[in-house]
């Protein structure tokens, strides 16, 4: 891709806070990354449903980033709290 295109990638920013996603449905492009930020004070993850990427572990007050480099499965959960689900969506 070019310079041009390379410019238009975006880092999102997810706050897990009181055990939810926010914003529970994300709109993102193919290349875009997003981080996920931890608020409570238990471990979270968030987990794509068909096992295509995994943040694993996020203790709380900790980060963790994913590169969507294509367009992996959408929907995720916590696999600790799996009443815990968001969705990503891709433009
Ligand atoms: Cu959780």
């Amino acid at each position: 891709m070019t310079s041009n295109a390379d410019s238009s990638i975006k880092d999102h920013l997810v706050e897990i806070s009181g055990a939810a996603f926010l914003p529970a449905k994300l709109l993102i492009k193919v290349g875009d990354s997003v981080t996920w930020i931890n608020k409570d004070i238990v471990p979270h993850t968030a987990t794509a449903v068909d096992g295509s990427w995994d943040t694993g572990f996020i203790g709380s007050g900790e980060e963790r980033r994913v590169v969507f480099d294509g367009e992996k499965g959408s929907a995720y959960i916590c696999t600790y709290h799996p009443s815990m689900t968001a969705v990503l969506e891709f433009d």
